[in-house]
């Protein structure tokens, strides 16, 4: 039975690993770290855990650069204690699921390093090479971290492929022996017991032929390219064999194919779409529009509503913070967001620090950045607009760094926020003496308590889980409002995404009588024609039928 699904009721809990808690203060997150965190995310609420990548790398993209799959980079500790680690957890009654990542390995996998010795290597066929020169490469297409897509290789006089870094090299999926390399690691994985995966950029392991014409849509060369369905096929057949959840990154996968993929005999059980934040940090987008929010999860919402599932999410570690983007990076912002997230349908995904409202870091200069695409970026906006001040530069830059969600978590008013008791990897956010989990969890109205009343709330309302979803006020600028419903009762949840009070007319869509009030961030109002809304303002009520 499709709605007895466990992953349909969970709340789903992102880490990244690198900036959770320093557990030995070398200033890097680490798995013994997380470890001593359980009790914080069993309190929470949380049933299971999305770990970002954990296994040995180069990080030239922060572990997305795979040397060895079945090893766990140092930095975060050693594979018996991961094992001590998914032991815990799951005595706990967490589930723990890995980042997967196979459309490419780190340039340093042996794989890479012997296909790189000759054109008749035994390993060269695992990845996509091709005859070129140093100025003349196979093609034209562009990576998503900017530059060409190929990268030349004296050696052997040909050029490799790459969507992301060249350090980053694609694997060749058409090839056979790989494909079964790849498998026999997803088994191996399974078979230690963790409980499924997030796939990384999935959606992009099949290419268009090198000849492939880009017209309007510079990435459609490796989206979601058709033929990739025998490869999901295939990985679905494994993953068919154990009880676990699997969440594809499947950028390009539009609401309409995304049933294919996610519902009844679909590859995996939900996918995360990009469609809903991609526009942020487009010129002159520096907020996020809450039009194009709620028009993309709407649709998504209404494209999977009987079959499919969706995988809810408001930031991840490659998005600034939700609350800086849709909110005006106040707690009641925060919590009005929480309130969307998590009372639609799907399961939701916290990253960590949303549920404490944890904002964008005020970056000062360049030198604070890590992150290679926003790097890259940043250069490439003064070369093509000479006339901007690097203060300018800046600006337009991190309106969308992956950088904004990467600062440490913050888990007290200690030094560098109790995350480390060195100086850590990456600036911690100089706000945290008030946002900070020790000091919410002890205030009965701090984000933080409003998540934990949230996940507890629809932990225990089946009409939450299951019931349908209907946006109203569907053209309103600011009030992202709907409806859930089952047989049995209606829930009602209005939010006002502005920093202005607004007042709405709701009685061409609604009755007044029997709402009850269930949760708000602000006031007690009840239901009226009309109703105004302060800045931020969340309201929940429900009706019994
Ligand atoms: O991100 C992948 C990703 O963002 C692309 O798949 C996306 O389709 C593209 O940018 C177009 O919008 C994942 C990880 O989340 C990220 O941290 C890694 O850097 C990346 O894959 C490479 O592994
Ligand atoms: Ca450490």
């Amino acid at each position: 039975n499709q709605t007895d699904d466990w992953w349909k009721k969970a709340v789903a809990y992102q880490i990244y690993p690198r900036s959770f808690y320093d557990s030995n203060n070398d200033g890097i997150g680490d798995l013994n770290g997380i470890r001593e965190k359980l009790p914080y995310l069993k309190e929470l609420g949380i049933d299971f855990i999305w770990l970002n990548p954990i296994y040995a790398s180069p990080n030239v993209d922060n572990g997305y650069d795979i040397s060895d799959y079945q090893a766990i980079h140092p930095d975060f500790g050693t594979m018996a204690e991961f094992e001590q680690l998914l032991a815990e957890a799951h005595a706990l009654d967490i589930k723990i699921i890995m980042d997967l990542v196979v459309n490419h390995t780190s340039d340093q996998h042996p794989w890479f390093l012997e296909a790189r010795q000759s054109k008749d290597n035994p390993y060269r066929d695992y990845y996509l090479w091709e005859d070129a020169t140093a100025d003349q490469l196979p093609n034209n297409w562009q990576s998503f971290f900017g530059g060409p897509t190929w990268t030349y290789d004296e050696t052997t006089e040909q050029a490799y492929f790459h969507v992301f870094a060249k350090e980053q090299p694609d694997l060749n999926w058409k090839n056979p022996t790989m494909r079964a390399a790849i498998y026999k690691m997803i088994r191996w994985w399974l078979n230690l017991g963790i409980d499924g995966f997030r796939i990384d950029a999935i959606s992009h392991i099949q290419k268009e032929p090198w000849d492939f014409e880009i017209t309007d849509n510079q990435w459609a060369p490796f989206m979601n390219v058709s033929g990739i369905d025998d490869y999901m096929l295939e990985l679905k057949a494994i993953f068919d064999e154990y009880d676990i959840v699997t969440v594809g990154e499947a950028s390009g996968v539009s609401s309409e194919e995304a049933v294919a993929w996610t519902g009844n005999d679909g590859y995996v059980n939900m996918i995360f779409e990009l469609e809903h934040c991609g526009r942020i940090g487009e010129p002159g987008q520096q907020k996020g529009s809450i039009p194009h929010l709620k028009d993309t999860l709407t649709r998504w919402q209404n494209s999977l509503a009987d079959n499919g599932w969706n995988a809810l999410y408001l930031e991840n570690h490659d998005t600034p913070r939700s609350v800086s983007v849709y909110g005006d990076g106040s707690e009641k912002s925060a919590k009005a967001l929480a309130t969307l997230l998590l009372l639609m349908k799907g399961t939701p995904f916290i990253y960590q620090g949303q549920e404490l409202g944890m904002i964008n870091y005020p970056f000062r200069s360049i030198e604070e950045v890590d992150g290679k695409d926003t790097l890259y970026a940043y250069q490439a906006l003064l070369e093509e607009q000479p006339e901007l001040t690097s203060e300018e530069a800046l600006t337009i830059t991190m309106n969308w760094s992956r950088d904004h969600s990467r600062t440490p978590f913050q888990w007290n008013t200690e030094a560098f926020g109790g995350f480390s008791k060195t100086t850590p990897w990456l600036a911690v956010n100089p706000n945290f003496p008030i946002i900070n989990a020790q000091y919410e969890l002890q205030q009965p109205h701090s984000v933080v308590n409003f998540y934990k009343q949230l996940i507890t709330l629809r932990k225990n309302t089946d009409t939450l889980i299951h019931g349908t979803y209907h946006l109203l006020l569907k053209n309103h600028p600011s009030i992202y409002a709907f409806t859930r419903q089952s047989d049995t009762e209606t829930w009602l949840i209005i939010t006002n995404l502005s920093t202005r009070s607004v007042t709405i007319d709701l009685s061409e869509e609604l009755t007044l009588n029997d709402w009850q009030l269930i949760l708000t961030n602000n006031q007690k109002l009840s239901l009226s024609h009309p109703l105004t809304l302060e800045r931020f303002d969340a309201l929940v009520y429900r009706k019994r039928h």
